[in-house]
């Protein structure tokens, strides 16, 4: 589906998004779906839309076929026999969270252990260009939203950031630098601190949490990692060595809403505050994240921005809506969101079906 405007990181510029919808059927007839959140090109983790199909067809989907999981612990269990490939294993798993959501009769919210009520939305702005930088965050003020984030690289930093604080003094602000930075530019990164943003998050390494260590040492902006935690046992070892004061979690990135959770628990317990972050999603990976947000340790707004964000019609029906800056948790069992098939079909490229016995 093509952006409404192209979104920019130092890394790679998005303008159309592949994703996979996965659905899976329960032998009782009940549903669940999925979202799988990898890019077209490995460049914000390794894997790619074509490597989550293969995994999903040539290794995932054969082994549940082979041992087919009484309960979502087996699931989480059964994946962990396969290395990586996190997004994969999310678009099923999170599927299977919605069906046993719906099963129960539970909205997805309170089958994860949520409060019900509403989340804040937080809003992304993919430009280093700073006068449409500007203009996007007018607008996006416009709109309810009350917490921005912007990106950040050694080529569109300093000045950026203090442009957009002169114009807006008590925005809630924070910059994500996706590994443009090593140690070398602690200058720079310590001279940001004079500007009052919520956190930094990934300056450094993707796969980095010493040196993020180090660094957090000698900056006073609260660091928030992105790509270095791909699991709870990453976490927890970032956690002990003083790399982060924050954690932004995405059920994609550490292989679905069990492990997103497992992360949570622990960073609640530890005063590590956290927030769910983005992928650019359609509205099934973005309703997910609406669930996963309202569990108590997400005390900080995430990057969960309304359907018409990116998408001139999202494929769930409702569309995923920020009102005042907030967006309403559903009450009905599972997700709390269909499947808009009518859009689907429209923007379907490939689709295939997968039966079991
Ligand atoms: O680093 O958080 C990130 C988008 C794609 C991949 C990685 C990131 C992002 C964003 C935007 O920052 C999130 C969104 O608005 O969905
Ligand atoms: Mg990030």
């Amino acid at each position: 589906m093509p952006l409404k405007v192209p979104f920019s990181t130092h890394l790679e510029t998005v303008s159309e998004r592949e994703g996979i919808i996965v659905e899976v059927t329960g032998k009782d007839g009940s549903k669940g779906c999925g979202e799988g959140v990898a890019f077209s090109s490995p460049w914000y983790t390794e894997e790619t839309v074509s490597t989550s199909w293969h995994m999903l067809k040539d290794f995932l989907i054969p082994l549940l076929k082979k041992r087919t999981p009484e309960h979502l612990g087996e699931t989480e269990k059964l994946f962990s026999f396969f290395r990586r490939n996190h997004m994969a294993k999310a678009a099923i798993e999170s599927a299977l969270w919605d069906l046993e959501a719906r099963r129960k009769g539970l909205s997805l919210s309170a089958f994860l252990g949520g409060c019900g009520g509403s989340i804040p939305s937080g809003v992304v702005v993919g430009t280093p260009n700073i006068k449409a930088a500007v203009g996007q965050i007018e607008t996006f003020l416009d709109k309810g939203y009350t917490r921005v984030k912007i990106k950040i690289s050694p080529e569109n930093d300093v000045a950026f950031v203090a442009e957009i604080r002169r114009q807006f003094p008590n925005l809630d602000l924070m910059a994500d630098a996706n590994s443009a930075y090593t140690l070398e530019d602690v200058d720079k990164l310590k001279a940001l601190d004079e500007y009052g943003l919520m956190m930094i998050e990934q300056p450094l390494g993707n796969d980095d949490i010493v040196d993020h260590a180090s660094l957090q040492k000698k900056i006073s902006t609260p660091i928030c990692l992105d790509e270095s935690i791909v699991s709870l046992d990453d976490a927890v070892k970032a956690i002990k060595l003083g790399s982060c004061r924050v954690i932004n979690i995405k059920p994609g990135r550490v292989g679905g809403l069990g492990p997103a959770k497992k992360i949570h628990d622990y960073c609640r317990k530890h005063h590590i505050p956290v927030w769910c972050g983005g992928m650019i999603e359609f509205g099934v990976s973005r309703a997910h994240n609406v669930a996963l947000a309202s569990l108590p340790g997400f005390t900080i707004p995430g990057d969960i921005s309304g359907s018409d964000r990116y998408w001139e019609k999202d494929i769930i029906t409702p569309e995923i809506v920020v009102e005042k800056g907030r967006i309403k948790i559903p009450e009905r069992p599972g997700l709390g969101f269909d499947l808009d098939f009518r859009r689907l079909k429209e923007v379907t490229l490939a689709q295939e079906e997968f039966m079991f016995e």
